[in-house]
């Protein structure tokens, strides 16, 4: 059984999870957002893991160490920016989430935190992120329900916490 919370947070803080995401940028350097809360919380030498993956596409993921955090591990995936909704947003909004915990899964990391990918600086509507993210998670463990002990959403917010809670209800309640 894979417990699947949401809360209001900073993903940087301890939540009790192997790996944090980071919603990043395609050049994994770092930026502004989640992105440069976790570089600094991490310290210098998360910058210079990431350099060694020379980017990363929209969609995908890429593991390193945690450094400082709390948690072991960063998974840093690269959100759609919001372009008006015809260039693929939705489908690469749920391949960061599938291939996040694709890459947990893969390196036996059964507890993990995501941030709210693309609802800030990339603009993607949040009730339709919120979904996106939800359904996404529930189609993992319907498809791997040993992998995760836990999957928790840390919102930065009230607003995002209570879009995510409502998204949680409807895709959980309806199966
Ligand atoms: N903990 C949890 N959530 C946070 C934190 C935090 N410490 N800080 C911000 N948020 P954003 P994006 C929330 O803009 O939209 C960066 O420059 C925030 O309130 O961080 O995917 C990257 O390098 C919002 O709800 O990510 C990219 O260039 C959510 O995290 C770009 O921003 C995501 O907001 C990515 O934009």
């Amino acid at each position: 059984m894979t417990e699947i919370k949401a809360i209001c947070g900073d993903i940087t803080k301890d939540h009790g999870v192997m790996a944090i995401v980071n919603a990043a940028n395609t050049s994994l350097l770092g930026g502004g957002g989640v992105d440069g809360a976790i570089h600094k919380a991490a310290g210098p030498e998360l910058l210079e893991e990431c350099r060694q993956f020379h980017g990363c596409p929209t969609g995908q993921a890429r593991l390193t160490k945690g450094y400082q955090l709390p948690a072991s591990y960063v998974i840093h995936t690269p959100g759609p920016r919001w372009l008006g909704g015809h260039n693929s947003e939705r489908e690469l909004l749920a391949d960061s989430y599938w291939n996040s915990l694709q890459t947990a899964l893969d390196h036996q990391i059964a507890s993990i935190a995501f941030p709210s990918i693309s609802t800030g600086i990339y603009h993607f509507p949040l009730r339709e992120a919120s979904m996106i993210a939800v359904s996404t998670v529930k189609r993992f463990v319907d498809r791997y329900p040993d992998a995760f002990s836990q999957i928790v959403f840390v919102l930065y917010d009230d607003k995002t916490r209570h879009m995510y809670d409502r998204a949680i209800r409807q895709v959980f309640l309806a199966a």
